[in-house]
């Protein structure tokens, strides 16, 4: 494992809060059980379960946002989900996250954010980089790393539209993230639970984004429905995550498209929408030549890390270190962030080699 550790690695699907420590989680639910607002041991049970389904996971997701939906909590989480993917060697974090309002808590999607980047300034273990265009910047922070010696993660966020949600509330999201380009968000991602809404609701401000030059990922084909999957590779986003329940029609067209896949192997395995990882679409695509990049989906909720990932494709597809780190720095293509970022990505990798 520690090699897989060691090598620097690019994490492009991470949801914020299927991220958490679960010693966080905990410590959260229960200053909420002494309050009365959840029932501790009920809320223990839930977390401390290694199996989950498909629904238990989004019924964990409800859970997960009452105990963290206020500025101080969505603060913390972000600091230490950055600490931990930088403390495994990750130089590249694409973060996701869904942007709430929680009338409650004077939270709007806008102050929810806010959250989130001081989150993501309060890092002290790693140096952050976080500004997309602030070049001069991120040549001050590489210096002073050069300096100090101190590691350095660039940081970049993707703001998720929920598949619960109203066009106007997508339509939001993507005006938000519009907003906070020049503060290091990057692009755009469809997520939530599969078989709520319908990608018509969505597409209005998928497209609008799209028009703007917002970069699109899309959750696809984690439940079988043909219909969807042919509509949003139609759409031709810019990456793709899951694409567990494709048939061959869907494979073809696919490949042909050469849109990347983001590979969540663990999270397939546990929600069994991929019944064992030898039958794991990651070997075929592999094979394929078809981009492709490791991720964990939700380190919190799997109990997984990106290290853990490398070592299960390692294994389980035999492939070697060498060809594992050439995996992680293609990934350097894929990432939403722009040409001065990838250029440091590629320097950070060349001296690793
Ligand atoms: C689809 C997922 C997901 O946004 O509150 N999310 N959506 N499939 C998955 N695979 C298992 N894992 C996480 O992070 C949690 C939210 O991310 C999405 C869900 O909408 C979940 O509520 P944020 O930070």
């Amino acid at each position: 494992m520690e090699c897989w550790e060691l090598m620097p690695k690019i994490e492009l699907h991470a949801h914020l809060n299927g991220s958490i420590r679960n010693s966080t989680l905990l410590e959260l639910a229960g200053g909420l059980g002494k309050g009365g607002t959840v029932v501790f041991s009920d809320v223990e049970n839930v977390i401390l379960k290694n199996d989950r389904s498909l629904p238990e996971v989004f019924k964990l997701f409800d859970l997960i946002h009452v105990v963290t939906t206020d500025h101080k909590t969505v603060t913390r989480i972000t600091k230490e989900v950055i600490e931990d993917f930088a403390s495994e060697n990750v130089v590249y974090l694409e973060l996701r996250t869904t942007p709430k309002r929680n009338d409650s808590k004077g939270m709007s999607k806008r102050s929810y954010m806010e959250a989130v980047l001081e989150g993501a300034r309060a890092v002290s273990t790693v140096e952050v980089d976080l500004s997309r265009e602030l070049v001069a910047e991120t040549l001050a922070v590489n210096e002073m790393c050069n300096r100090t010696g101190r590691k350095k993660i660039f940081v970049r966020f993707l703001l998720s539209i929920d598949r619960r949600e109203t066009t106007e509330a997508a339509m939001e999201t993507v005006n938000l993230a519009l907003e906070m380009r020049r503060l290091g968000v990057v692009g755009i991602d469809l997520s939530g639970n599969p078989v709520i809404g319908e990608w018509s609701t969505f597409l209005p401000a998928l497209e609008f984004a799209k028009m703007q030059g917002l970069p699109i990922t899309l959750h696809c084909g984690e439940v079988p429905n043909p219909k969807e999957i042919h509509a949003m590779l139609d759409f031709l986003p810019r990456r793709i995550g899951h694409a567990c329940c494709f048939e061959q029609e869907e494979w073809e067209k696919l490949k042909k498209s050469k849109i990347p896949v983001e590979i969540c192997l663990t999270s397939n395995i546990i929600t069994e929408t991929i019944s064992s990882v030898d039958v794991h679409h990651f070997a075929d695509l592999y094979k394929s030549n078809h981009p492709l990049i490791l991720c964990t989906d939700d380190v919190g909720v799997f109990s997984t890390s990106l290290s853990a990932e490398y070592a299960l494709a390692s294994s389980a597809f035999g492939l070697v270190k060498r060809e594992m780190f050439q995996l992680a720095r293609k990934a350097i293509e894929f990432v939403f962030a722009g040409d001065e970022v990838k250029q440091q990505l590629e320097e950070i990798f060349a001296s690793a080699a």
